[in-house]
């Protein structure tokens, strides 16, 4: 401690005499724990090595077998062959269990060693023989086992699905930071328990995987460690073929703030180095490419002799006593129990800062001939006969020769030493791990009268359906039974969106509270920072947004707390900077609202190209458990999210809302009679013709903003042309089609019986005339739901790239305004015969509308 003030002080002083100082981003290329500094192993070193290779051997027979009987299934051996000493160290003495006194760790595993993680729980006997060998067959007649890690499909097991590289990362800073934020707030006790998350070193290519690592320093996430795999190697070939990416990532976390802390070298390397007086063997080690590295680890002893230890004399008789095969087995820290027990010990003891362990390994390490270090490893899935009789007799799996060939899963009895001692040791740190329960006590939700002023209308006051959101977050932060589990997010757009009296009525969520004097502090509505902020302001950040989402809406899970997030974004920014959160989310059956503002196309008025969406609902089609609405009035929106909130909160359905709301401001009727159900399918009639007759009629829909458009063709078409009109709200054309696909799919499998009627065909059934639907998003939706049309159906969006212009000028150029939905109401009822061609030309005339106009999905 002494050493590194004073050298701190003179640094400090050589810099005010104008030294430049490099910044020592490097640490020497050795153990960041010195053997002095080691602890005791205070495990059984045999029963675990031997609990070890019986994982590692059934994880690569689980790939061996799959892939033999059903060749080209995949899987992957060595991941998990290169991390299996970083996790078993773990499970035998660090991970925690849910039934721990100060509760479970949240643990992210390498989504590719994922058969490692089978094999320990099959040892656990967690999983049987049949699960292991239906590893990749998981159709529900086989009941096998995942690829990877996915809750939807395996929800009483994993917790956390990583296989999409660098969302694991960022997603546990944004949990570790979470867990303080329920702590802080007094949700949860969740002070002692730490994230850890298992990542590749090619992972961390992944923009996110370093995107977010100052967030876990300036937090002083010391809950949190990150296990980087350091096996030098990726998919295709080595990390950093001319580099060392250790010491790459050493000197990006240590620039960051993070605690440090290298594994290098094993045991076996002790001696040689305790002896390199003068630092020859350290800067060796330093200056040898990890390309280099890679090809030591399928050399001979002889090789690594000439190559590694002949650059200097003085090396070459360091190791002058050892055998080749001595030199050519001298091993890496992260596949030494020892050092990794020391790092583990030393990260989870460290205060006042995140941890990142970087542990020097070799990918498909004990697959010899067949694999190890080699770059086609990570793809290795065979392994012929004497592959594996070599993988047993190095691992010393007590398996005859006559069998060997099968790759038979291997479990001791239960009564033995090694089945005991690894249920004590799981028994200690509180049960088995991964383990998903789902049993948070369910919340009180509100009923409708919470929002009884969105249902009354809004009078003569023109609102936006942004503003009525606002009010109604405000009014269920303020609820008595589920007011404190309510998370606001925003990603550095509250003001955007009109949410700037939130910060006083809640706070803005600070680690430090508030440790200036804002500016605004005179105001009514300053930017108030506490501690106990309810709000996550994550700056301009929609992934780290994404994460804290994730974290909020995965607490009834992973802490017994249900929350509900409201995630309010720029409607592009989200499904399509951050889609691959968005399924994740929906893979670890996370709840919450996701508010896609400013938006529609021609709503968002000149922000242009990269701001105006009009597809943010067809990017919400394919989330399995995303309900996608796009609502015009407050009482449309109150509805969708009082019963989104009993649902995800009282009934504990998983769901995801995604709901896109706007900023065009108009005035808001009282909710119709009747109209609840029809809302939250997706359909309902909003405003009945006072025409009757069944001839020439029209019925149009309409969507967001754009249905006062089509409220205004109503007029133009009965006023100017006689025309009975009758209009529909669409507030989910998802809701609507993946209703009717349920209904096709039963007619489909139940020839014979009634056929169903999908909601869109029974609401329509006894109308007449010819349909015409207009939105604000791509012509697709309403296209998708063609099919069910009771007669001529015709549709206009906006597909195309947006233009900076005013709503009147873009509704022009998107062909979405009352007179593009007349024009192409008249068309529909010519075609139909209803009226004259004619009159449709005339209309073209009559409104001014050039027929060679651009076309704005091309132009
Ligand atoms: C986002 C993403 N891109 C690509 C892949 C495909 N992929 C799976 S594993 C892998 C290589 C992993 O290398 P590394 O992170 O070093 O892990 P290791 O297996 O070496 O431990 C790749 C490219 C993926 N799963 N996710
Ligand atoms: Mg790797």
């Amino acid at each position: 401690m002494r050493v590194a003030e004073l050298l701190q002080r003179l640094q400090d002083r050589a810099t005010s005499y104008g030294v430049r100082v490099n910044f020592p981003g490097d640490t020497p290329y050795i153990n960041t724990i010195p053997v002095v500094q080691q602890p005791r192993y205070p495990g059984d070193r045999a029963i675990e090595r031997r609990l070890k290779s019986y994982a590692r051997w059934n994880a690569m027979a689980m790939v061996v077998r799959a892939n033999r009987e059903d060749p080209g299934i995949g899987g992957h051996i060595s991941t998990y062959a290169s991390a299996a000493t970083l996790y078993e160290v773990g499970f035998n003495h660090f991970f925690r269990g849910k039934d721990h006194p100060d509760g479970g760790d949240i643990i992210y595993y390498q989504g590719h060693c994922a058969p490692g993680i089978y094999a320990r729980a099959y040892l656990e006997g967690r999983l049987t023989e049949k699960h292991l060998e239906n590893f990749r067959h998981e159709l529900p007649q086989e009941g096998g086992i995942s690829s990877y890690p996915h809750p939807w499909l395996m929800p009483t097991f994993w917790e956390y699905p990583t296989v999409s590289m660098g969302l694991s990362p960022l997603m546990a800073i944004y949990q570790a930071r979470f867990n303080r934020y329920l702590a802080n707030r007094g949700i949860g006790n969740t002070s002692k328990q730490k994230v850890w998350a298992f990542l590749g070193d090619g992972e961390m290519d992944e923009p996110e995987s370093l995107g977010a690592i100052t967030l876990a320093s300036r937090e002083k996430l010391d809950n949190l460690i990150f296990v980087v795999n350091c096996n030098l190697q990726r998919l295709d070939g080595p990390v950093r073929g001319n580099g060392k990416i250790i010491q790459e990532l050493g000197a990006a976390f240590r620039g960051a703030g993070w605690n440090v802390i290298k594994v290098i070298t094993g045991s076996d390397w002790d001696p040689l180095l305790q002896n390199d007086t003068e630092g020859v063997l350290v800067r060796r080690l330093g200056e040898v490419v990890d390309g280099q590295f890679q090809k030591y680890s399928t050399e001979s002893g002889d090789y690594i002799r000439t190559d590694f230890f002949g650059a200097d004399p003085r090396l070459l008789k360091m190791v002058e006593h050892l055998t080749d095969d001595q030199v050519r087995m001298l091993n890496r820290g992260g596949h030494d129990p020892e050092k990794v027990y020391a790092a583990y010990k030393s990260a989870i003891e460290h205060q006042g800062q995140p941890t990142v362990i970087l542990a020097w390994t070799i990918k498909g390490y004990g697959l010899g001939e067949s694999g190890e270090g080699k770059n086609i490893t990570h793809q290795q899935k065979k392994l012929n006969e004497l592959e594996l009789r070599a993988f047993r007799n190095k691992f010393g799996i007590p398996i005859s020769d006559k069998d060997v060939a099968k790759a038979p899963f291997y479990k001791p009895a239960d009564d033995s030493e090694d089945m005991q001692y690894l249920r004590a040791r799981r028994e200690e740190l509180g049960g088995y791990v991964p383990e998903r329960r789902d049993n948070a006590p369910t919340l009180q939700t509100p009923g409708i009268e919470i929002f009884k002023d969105m249902l009354a209308g809004s009078g003569d006051r023109e609102v936006a359906t942004t503003m009525a959101f606002v009010q109604m977050l405000s009014l269920l932060l303020k609820d008595k039974n589920i007011g404190k589990n309510v998370v606001p997010i925003v990603p550095d757009e509250a003001r955007t969106f009109g949410m700037e009296s939130l910060f006083r009525q809640v706070g803005i969520y600070s680690s430090l509270g508030q440790l200036y004097d804002p500016v605004d502090r005179e105001t009514l509505l300053y930017y108030k920072e506490a501690k106990d902020g309810q709000i996550l302001e994550e700056g301009i950040n929609e992934a780290g947004s994404m994460a804290s989402f994730i974290a909020a809406g995965t607490s009834y899970a992973a802490h017994g707390v249900n929350m509900i997030p409201f995630f309010i974004f720029y409607s592009m920014f989200g499904f399509q900077r951050i889609g691959d959160f968005i399924w994740a989310a929906g893979d670890m059956r996370c709840k919450g609202f996701l508010l896609g503002g400013t938006s529609g196309r021609t709503t968002l008025a000149g922000e242009g190209l990269q701001h105006e969406d009009g597809h943010s609902h067809v990017l919400a089609l394919p989330h399995p458990t995303l309900r996608a609405y796009d609502p015009t009035f407050a009482y449309e929106l109150a509805v969708i999210i009082q019963d989104g909130v009993e649902r995800m909160g009282k009934n504990n359905e998983q769901l995801l809302y995604y709901i896109t709301v706007m900023n065009e401001t108009y005035k808001n009727p009282p909710m119709p009679e009747g109209s609840r159900e029809g809302i939250l399918r997706g359909l309902y009639l909003f405003k009945k013709s006072d025409k009757p007759g069944t001839k020439n009629r029209v019925n149009l829909f309409g969507s967001g903003a754009i249905l006062n458009e089509v409220l205004r063709a109503q007029r133009i078409l009965e006023d100017a042309y006689d025309v009975p009109v009758d209009v529909y709200s669409v507030t989910s054309y998802k809701e609507l089609y993946r209703d009717a696909i349920d209904c096709e799919r039963w007619n489909l499998l139940n020839p014979g019986e009634e056929e169903k009627v999908p909601y869109v065909a029974q609401a329509l059934k006894d109308t007449t005339g010819v349909y015409v639907a207009a939105s604000d998003y791509m012509k697709v939706l309403p296209a998708s739901l063609s099919r069910w049309m009771p007669g001529t159906f015709d549709f206009l969006g906006t597909d195309g790239f947006g233009r900076s212009s005013n709503r009147a000028g873009l509704r022009d150029f998107f062909e979405v305004d009352a007179r593009y939905i007349t024009l192409a109401a008249l068309r529909a009822l010519a075609r139909e015969g209803q009226i004259k061609r004619s009159v449709v030309k005339d209309a073209i005339s009559d409104f001014g509308i050039d027929p060679k106009k651009a076309n704005p999905h091309r132009d």
